[in-house]
């Protein structure tokens, strides 16, 4: 309103609506700097918070449930490849985390984490669209009027404090604007110590050339997960993307992903859960996801890790509790003599 009134009391009107103007444009960015100090979304995991005491005791307690091991029946080979095999059976139906014949953008969010990378995107495109259509305007102005015909005589100045003033202030409160949001995402959501200290479930990846290792330390289970090769793909069955021995995992559980390499650097990436970590020989990083959604989901390798660093994928089988269950039941028995690292583990500390 001020700008307003002074635009038709000023002389130099001209000057003025150029004011307000860059007022316009400076208030936008404000907002959408405000926009993104909204609070962190609900569907975050339950386990921002850190447990109690007694709950977040790390799973290496819960580990020594082992000794109760013997007291469950144990499944017969061909019961537990059949428990294995009935939660693991594909179907094209329960795909969920695959691309898509002329996908655009990302693929469906099924963690808190992907989604929020999904409203960053968003977000982001507003602003580049927004700087995009100014300078083209810019451009086509200048075009316009300072072309020879309408401007042949060149103005000779070479300062103008205020416009130097505005385009080194704007380009700051732009990124402000994006730095606020991106720190945000980053440790709020996909490198948030809380969470990754507090999962309901661990799973330990082991790149390999070429395929991935699985164990899952709470359970005592682990196994080798090789690609399908052509002639064993099911009806339906995305080709380069299926294995063999898939990942299970329970819906809306929070599973701490650690990552190491037994050879090169490979790299654990499941774009619908916004994860993508380093496998490093030598070093365990660390990530996690929750998945929101039971279905079906692929990923890569994605570092190139050598010859045949497109043929080991990564296929995870999001399911009910339920059936977690009984896929821990059946995979106890099926890999068990794949199953070497946690029993070294409990046997040294028995000793
Ligand atoms: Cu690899």
């Amino acid at each position: 309103m001020a700008c307003l009134l002074f635009y038709y009391l000023h002389p130099n009107r001209m000057k003025l609506v150029m004011m307000t103007l860059r007022s316009l444009i400076l208030f936008f960015f404000l907002a959408l700097g405000a926009a993104a100090l909204t609070p962190a979304s609900e569907a975050l995991a339950d386990n921002h918070e850190a447990k109690p005491a007694a709950e977040a005791a790390p799973p290496a307690p819960e580990a020594s449930v082992a000794p109760a091991e013997p007291e469950v029946p144990a499944l017969s080979p061909e019961a537990a490849e059949e428990a294995v095999a009935k939660v693991t059976t594909f179907d094209a139906g329960k795909v969920i985390g695959n691309a898509k014949p002329w996908q655009l953008g990302f693929q469906e969010a099924a963690s808190p984490v992907m989604e929020r990378f999904h409203w960053f995107h968003n977000y982001l495109l507003y602003i580049i669209t927004a700087i995009s259509v100014f300078v083209l305007a810019l451009i086509v102005y200048i075009c316009v009027r300072f072309s020879e015909k309408r401007n042949p005589k060149a103005q000779q100045f070479s300062h103008n404090s205020t416009i130097e003033i505005i385009w080194t202030v704007i380009p700051i409160i732009i990124l402000v604007a994006i730095a606020i949001p991106s720190v945000r995402t980053h440790f709020q959501y996909s490198d948030n110590e809380t969470i990754i200290a507090n999962p309901d479930l661990t799973l330990k990846v082991t790149g390999n050339q070429w395929y991935w290792s699985y164990e899952y330390p709470d359970f005592g289970i682990s196994f080798d997960s090789n690609m399908k090769k052509d002639d064993e793909l099911l009806e339906g069955e995305p080709r380069l993307l299926a294995v063999d021995n898939p990942i299970v995992v329970p819906v809306n559980k929070v599973v701490r992903v650690q990552v190491t390499s037994a050879d090169v650097i490979h790299a654990f990436a499941m774009p619908a859960f916004g994860v993508k970590q380093d496998t490093v020989p030598g070093r365990l990083n660390e990530t996690w996801f929750k998945a929101t959604k039971t279905g079906i989901y692929y990923g890569q390798c994605s570092e190139l890790c050598g010859k045949f660093h497109g043929f080991m994928p990564i296929t995870v089988h999001v399911v009910s509790e339920e059936d977690f269950n009984a896929w821990v039941k059946g995979a106890k028995v099926k890999f068990a003599s794949l199953s070497r690292a946690p029993l070294q583990v409990a046997h040294a500390a028995q000793q």
